[in-house]
């Protein structure tokens, strides 16, 4: 699957205005071509593999303009959705990338289109042709498509999602206890990002409880506010509920909310917990509440709306991540191509209340504060971690940090200088930030880098301590090194000047094939161990590897044939509780 994802790596911008080093007629020279190299943050693009299988209608011919075949608008569309629609957009008014609509494209022409899809350019743009991702005939074939209107995939409101919407196991026939005797706040809900479906993973015994079918691609859980139920979302926008208190926990719901999308999280406000759930797409951009035991859907709200900065329309802004308020019965969506922040009350959904907060754009993964009262968030393409102050809903800060920061959800912990910090690593680079979160105690340091440090490099995606633990730990999965990619770094809290210690864990999982991506650090319940994926490809073997977190020594190695391209990991304790 990593494969694919590199394979399927988007441009960070088709720069048609940056013309670098690139002319019309010149192709650039071998030096030049060395820059055209994808960086991990590069690579890391959405990919809109549901959207691709759409019927969307090709638009009419337009005088002047070369025409696609049937047969070859269906495979310029799919190449389009799969591999450029992540940076230019669905509707190609441009995401990280620069906008495609045919004004421009047709003001450069078909020359200059298929030299830039060719040759790529140091912006960002990979060199589709001359990487052998895309053919001769493949190139000519996207430029003619971009030169012609965009398709518009359709739109998804309520009678489609009540359409999919499914109650297996109605409320009032569940349990009226726990009817297992797992303990469920210490269960893992395991991505099996390959095979749609999530492991739930005992986390004493170690033994898989369940394998639950889920959506396409599935991507991450989350916990009601009680800790009895699971969300999980799959790219393809289905969302499953699934009732650990069953004899053997599964699934009692599931909708579609849309056709592409990553984000779902549950109402955590005191007095409203376990009531509604939320999830975010991707496509059609939009939210959607829904009744936190049943999945109905209650109320859809669209996200199209203006960016904060230049103050343009932007047709397609979607949901990145979403977290639940402790503060107020609200949800915090984030809007990435908008860069608005968006305090989604849910007391009165007839008189829906949103504060629209401007943040910055490109808004993607974050997480809360070790108070739980301050939400920071990557505005990954900005460089930048905006903070939310979730009790008075204002934006408190904007931070400059390093390039493309991606925390997950962070890491929080005391400094034993500058106090409170929450951390985030970065694709960009090898640096690991420290950003200090007390505005009362340790007022000179709040929302300012307090310190930087280096990690094994670029190519991080996720970050993890815990509240009784001393250790950091950072992965770098995306990073093009294998032994880095395979392996984690971990610093030690109380003395951070220290170099970091490097574990070996793909070493250490037995498996020999593969790049044994390492990712995603995720504490068991009492912070006693961290478990780590070992994420290979569909048909090789992967597995989770434990680690005892005060020795650093390996404690076990979870593997089952059933255990395929594993991924995020979310334990059902700190997940429900925000504690990371
Ligand atoms: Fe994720 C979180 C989007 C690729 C694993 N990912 C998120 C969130 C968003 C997002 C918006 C925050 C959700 C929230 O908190 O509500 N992810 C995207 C993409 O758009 C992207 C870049 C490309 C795509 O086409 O989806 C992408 N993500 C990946 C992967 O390739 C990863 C590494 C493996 C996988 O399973 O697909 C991956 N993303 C994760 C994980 C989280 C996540 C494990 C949750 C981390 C956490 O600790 O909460």
């Amino acid at each position: 699957m990593r494969a694919r994802l590199i394979a399927l790596a988007i441009p960070a911008a088709l720069s048609l205005a940056a013309t670098g080093a690139l002319s019309q007629e010149k192709k650039p020279s071998p030096e030049d071509l060395k820059k055209h190299e994808t960086t991990p943050g590069g690579q890391y693009q959405p990919s809109l593999d549901v959207l691709k299988e759409q019927q969307v209608e090709q638009p009419g011919a337009k005088p002047g303009v070369p025409t696609l075949t049937a047969a070859e608008f269906e495979e310029a569309k799919e190449i389009y959705f799969q591999r450029c629609a992540g940076c230019h957009g669905v509707l190609r008014k441009g995401a990280t990338g620069k906008a495609l609509t045919t004004d421009i494209t047709r003001d450069r022409g078909y020359d200059y289109l298929k030299n830039f899809i060719t040759y790529g350019s140091p912006a960002g743009m990979p060199n589709w042709g001359t990487s052998g991702d895309l053919t001769e005939k493949q190139v000519d074939m996207m430029a003619r498509y971009l030169l012609n209107e965009p398709p518009q995939p359709p739109e998804f409101g309520m009678k489609e999602m009540k359409a999919t919407w499914e109650v297996l196991v109605p409320p009032e026939k569940r349990p009226t206890k726990k009817e297992n005797d797992i303990e469920i706040q210490n269960l893992f809900s395991v991505t099996l990002r390959d095979t749609g479906e999530v492991a739930l993973i005992d986390g004493h015994t170690k033994k898989i409880v369940n394998i639950v079918k889920t959506g396409y691609a599935v991507h991450i859980s989350r916990v009601s506010a009680s800790g009895r139920y699971l969300y999980v979302i799959g790219r393809d926008a289905k969302i499953d509920l699934i009732d650990l208190w069953m004899k053997k926990p599964d699934k009692v719901a599931s909708i579609k909310i849309g056709l592409e999308a990553r984000s779902v999280e549950t109402s955590k406000m005191k007095g409203w917990e376990d009531k509604f759930a939320i999830g975010g797409s991707y496509w059609p951009p939009q939210y959607v509440i829904m009744q936190g035991d049943t999945l109905e859907p209650l109320k859809i709200v669209s996200t199209r709306g203006m960016t904060i900065d230049t103050q343009e329309y932007h047709p397609e802004p979607r949901v990145a991540s979403i977290v639940a308020s402790h503060y107020h019965p609200e949800f915090v969506v984030n809007v990435k191509e908008t860069g608005q922040i968006l305090m989604v009350n849910y007391q009165d959904l007839n008189n829906l209340k949103v504060t629209s907060i401007n943040a910055e754009r490109f808004l993607h993964d974050g997480g809360f504060d070790s108070t739980g009262r301050y939400f920071l968030v990557a505005a990954n393409a900005r460089n930048k971690i905006a903070v939310v102050d979730t009790k008075e809903d204002k934006l408190e800060a904007l931070i400059e940090v390093d390039q493309t920061p991606h925390p997950g959800r962070g890491a929080n912990f005391v400094h034993p200088k500058f106090g409170p910090v929450w951390a985030t690593s970065h694709l960009g680079g090898d640096a690991v930030v420290l950003i200090g979160t007390d505005p009362v105690k340790h007022k000179e340091n709040a929302w300012k880098v307090v310190q930087t440090l280096s990690g094994q490099g670029g190519g991080s995606l996720f970050i993890k301590t815990h509240p009784k633990s001393k250790n950091l730990w950072v992965d770098t999965p995306l990073n093009p090194e294998p032994s880095i990619a395979s392996s984690v770094a971990v610093f030690d809290i109380t003395n951070l000047d220290k170099e970091p210690e490097v574990l070996p864990i793909g070493e250490w999982s037995g498996i020999a094939e593969g790049m044994r991506r390492v990712v995603q650090p995720e504490y068991n319940m009492d912070g006693s161990e961290v478990w780590f994926s070992v994420w290979n490809g569909k048909t090789q073997e992967s597995a989770i590897v434990v680690v005892d977190d005060k020795t650093r020594k390996l404690k076990h190695v979870i593997k089952d044939p059933r255990l395929v391209t594993p991924t995020g990991k979310f334990n059902v304790y700190n997940t429900q509780k925000d504690v990371y």
